[in-house]
């Protein structure tokens, strides 16, 4: 069964997603999700330029051997853009073997392991108040666990918090930021460092000691400040603490992991094992955060969660909005099928993404399930994404308070 067209579909439903269409010579039609928030055009023309004519004629079988033909054949390795690139191929050809095997994703990848996959909300607020409210929308929404992210004082918007929403208001998707430069946003450490602590101490006591609470620092703080944190944190026990310290410098967290037992995730924007090697080998984490979108693809990142399962790591794969419903079902088919899984992140996709997509995963009690459908599970509109012209959008910038760039 050879591959007979490759497509690449960009939409933009409220926020822009980037998806490989591959179609076989015998019509079965593989998806795959190649989103690079802030970046989508730069995947779309490496698979519409570099990959879609290599793929044609190949056996869309071979899984392993197209896996390794774009990432050794390419000789310039690793890079977001290359590994969503190659991802997308990667899911699209399990899409298709499901289809054909008339089965599940999850099922080729060994059968299911659990029930369902825990799932962790976002709930925000600017005040106390206002988040109390969210984690109370989210809790009747059936949600297990909550991640908590506030404003600071002194400070105006800060990553994660949302517009404050009145009791029951649902939160539809996080804002892409359809802006054509970036907007800027400021940043305290002392101040953010000073206040954290004092919230999770509120929600502990309103929400009591068994709610599972994360918290994402997303990049900002050095490894000693790290330490400080997750040490201030300690008696709210955390689920985990996440990206408390940009990763590029693994060995960074070897000193956060000596001072604190606060749980520790990291990797959204890691591309592949090799950005985990230490991480994984010193056990400095407990959470493998990729997305299957960002990481290579099924292929890749199960053999990213069968090295963690030698360390003890579990995952918790990223699923923000900005992972397309392609992405998100190629991640709960790992959820469901790996021994090693911790938690995944799940923000329900806006109305109009879910026209465009349409998924067939659930969400009841608390866990996502992939479902039963062959392959992925989900199906593209062409005609709906059509409709949906892309849009340029940006994530914010950060500057510290005299003006210096900071990691956002
Ligand atoms: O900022 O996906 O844990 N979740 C996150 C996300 C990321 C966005 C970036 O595109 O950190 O909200
Ligand atoms: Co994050």
């Amino acid at each position: 069964m050879k591959i007979e067209s490759v497509d690449v579909v960009v939409t933009s439903p409220g926020r822009n997603f980037v998806t490989l269409v591959v179609t076989t010579s015998d019509g079965v039609v593989g998806l795959g999700d190649a989103t690079l928030n802030g970046r989508e055009l730069a995947v779309a023309s490496y698979l519409r330029d570099h990959v879609a004519p290599l793929l044609v004629g190949r056996e869309a079988h071979n899984i392993e051997d197209t896996w390794q033909y774009l990432y050794r054949g390419a000789y310039w390795r690793r890079g977001p853009v290359t590994m969503a690139a190659i991802a997308a191929v990667d899911m699209a050809l399990w899409d298709i073997k499901g289809k054909v095997a008339g089965l599940p994703v999850y099922q080729l990848l060994g059968g299911r392991s659990r029930r369902g996959a825990l799932a962790y909300a976002h709930a925000s607020g600017s005040t106390l108040e206002a988040l109390f409210r969210s984690i109370r929308t989210n809790l009747d929404d059936g949600f297990r666990a909550i991640r908590v992210q506030t404003g600071v004082p002194g400070l105006g918007k800060v990553y994660g918090v949302g517009r404050d929403l009145a009791a029951g208001e649902r939160y539809d998707y996080e804002p892409a930021g359809r802006v054509a430069v970036p907007v800027e946003e400021s940043w305290d450490t002392g101040a953010y460092l000073r206040h954290i602590p004092t919230v999770f101490e509120a929600v502990r006591a309103e929400f009591g000691p068994a709610l599972p609470l994360l918290h994402d620092a997303h990049h900002r703080l050095t490894p000693n400040q790290s330490a400080q944190l997750g040490r201030s944190l300690e008696p709210y026990d955390l689920f985990w603490l996440e990206d408390c310290t940009p990763g590029e410098n693994q060995e960074g967290l070897r000193r956060v992991r000596s001072q604190t037992t606060t749980p520790l995730a990291i990797g959204e924007v890691f591309t592949g094992v090799f950005d985990y090697q230490t991480l994984i080998t010193e056990q400095l984490i407990d959470y493998v955060r990729s997305s299957v979108t960002h990481a290579g693809g099924i292929s890749a990142v199960r053999k990213l969660m069968d090295f963690a399962a030698m360390y003890q790591i579990k995952s918790g794969f990223h699923g923000p909005t900005d992972v397309s419903p392609v992405g998100m079902a190629a991640a709960l088919h790992l959820d469901v099928a790996i021994h090693n899984f911790g938690i995944q992140e799940y923000m329900q996709h806006n109305s109009q993404t879910l026209e465009v997509f349409r998924t067939s995963y659930t969400f009841v009690d608390g866990l996502l399930d992939p479902g039963e459908l062959p392959g992925l599970g989900v199906e593209l509109d062409l005609e709906a994404a059509a409709s949906f012209e892309y849009t340029p959008a940006y994530l914010p910038v950060n500057r510290l308070l005299d003006g210096t760039m900071h990691d956002w």
